[in-house]
């Protein structure tokens, strides 16, 4: 009997999937892949139910005689290990960066007389609205809230993306590239403080109060999926931290960063050229007891940000103050440094991780810019955050349109460079 290989990145079966495996009867043995979680991530949304709990649903579909395992999403090990006579996919494949997975299985088919079966992709009302339903479900404040805590096991880093707006956010969630046979995209979403304030047109000095900061949250959380990590700058008062804690875990965000600084905060990136205080160990460290003390769920994370290298104190006092933020009940330690050279963030992430293999580190590469994803994970970093990129590249854009329409009195000359309108509202969803 003939071999049919098909692979399912899905975690709910709905009317298309078996329409493809009663197609795929017509020409043989029907063998399923499930891909493993951690591929899933990179070029799909993230599973609702895990890798386990996949294998045994696809078991169960009366139709498919044998379920392996997909372990990345490029075909070349499996087709290696099966040598199906074909390869069963829907056609929806056949544009966007999923083109690539289509073209792979077309050359290795094509090695050895391999056929690729495409199957028209049911998209009825049906389907479409069990897709509406599992991704409104993986929006929802209690699945993903826990989301941050389940990347970190997943991921050798969590790539995470600033973001300050509904438009933003969209960017985040739906940007997935593929580059040199690999998929990626951003597993998380950073509100800045510096970028929210930005947007708003005002200073990075806690200025935009928190209720301001929650609505730009809700815009963000309305359009996306994806786990939040929300940028607390000190946390105010510990009798105001409180509150800003429950908040933050009732809407559904993974995790606040605070700063060890106290009075006038101004953006770290000023390093000493402005005047900035420390806060004291013992004071942040109660202010970081306090908010894990309020929390209702194990989910929700507290993650202390420690200023030493910023404000120059040195190597030892940032190494202390991890130490004692660890104690004080702290989920992780951001390290931040405006050196270019990641020498120092590389030197403080070997020492600390000497005495502490688990507390996940959180790293900002903004000034030290050249540092890879791949170096800092050798390093025992597990997040890493583009704080102000998407920011600081709309900003210069728009303000060229601005000059080129005042010096051109009309707006053909900064048309040609921009998006089409109907390119950006295909970003976004119409329910
Ligand atoms: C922010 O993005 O607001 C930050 C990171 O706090 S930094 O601007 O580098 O201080
Ligand atoms: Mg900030």
């Amino acid at each position: 009997m003939k071999k049919v290989y098909t692979c399912f990145c899905t975690d709910v079966i709905h009317e298309g999937h078996m329409n493809i495996i009663r197609e795929a009867q017509k020409y043989g043995r029907l063998i399923v892949g499930v891909l493993k979680d951690t591929e899933m991530i990179r070029y799909n949304r993230f599973p609702l139910i895990d890798f386990e709990e996949r294998y045994q649903m696809v078991q169960a579909i009366p139709g498919v005689s044998e379920v392996v395992v997909q372990e990345e999403i490029l075909y070349n090990q499996i087709i290696k290990d099966l040598k199906p006579d074909y390869v069963i996919h829907g056609d929806n494949w056949q544009k966007g960066p999923e083109n690539a997975i289509r073209e792979n299985v077309l050359s290795l088919l094509n090695a050895y007389g391999g056929e690729l079966i495409e199957v028209g992709y049911t998209y009825n009302d049906k389907v479409r609205h069990t897709e509406a339903r599992m991704k409104e479900q993986l929006a929802m404040p209690e699945y993903r809230r826990g989301r941050l805590r389940k990347l970190l096991k997943l991921c050798p880093i969590v790539k995470t993306l600033e973001v300050h707006s509904g438009l933003t956010g969209l960017i985040a969630e739906k940007t997935v590239v593929e580059h040199d046979g690999a998929f990626d995209q951003f597993e998380a979403m950073w509100v800045s403080s510096l970028c929210d304030s930005t947007a708003k047109g005002k200073p990075d000095i806690e200025l935009v109060d928190m209720t301001s900061r929650f609505r730009t949250i809700n815009d963000i959380m309305e359009v996306t999926t994806k786990p939040i990590i929300f940028d607390g700058d000190t946390g105010g008062m510990i009798e105001h931290f409180v509150y800003t804690v429950r908040s933050l875990e009732r809407m559904g965000v993974s995790a606040v960063i605070i700063e060890d600084k106290t009075g006038m905060k101004k953006n770290s990136l000023f390093g000493t050229d402005v005047p900035q205080t420390q806060d004291s160990t013992e004071h942040f460290c109660s202010k970081i007891s306090a908010g894990k003390n309020v929390q209702l769920t194990d989910e929700f994370m507290i993650i202390a940000r420690i200023e030493s290298l910023i404000l120059e104190k040195g190597m030892e006092d940032a190494l202390e103050r991890a130490k004692a933020y660890v104690k004080a009940g702290a989920d992780g330690i951001m390290i931040h440094s405006r050196k270019k050279d990641p020498g120092e963030i590389l030197e403080f992430c070997d020492l600390f991780r000497q005495a502490d293999t688990e507390t996940p580190i959180v790293a900002v590469p903004s000034s030290f810019n050249s540092v890879s994803e791949k170096e800092l994970a050798e390093h025992g970093v597990n997040i890493v955050i583009y704080a102000n990129q998407l920011t600081r590249s709309a900003f210069p854009a728009m303000e060229q349109t601005a000059r080129d329409i005042l010096k051109y009195h009309r707006a053909k000359e900064a048309d040609d460079r921009l998006m089409p309108i109907k390119d950006i509202i295909s970003l976004i969803d119409e329910l």
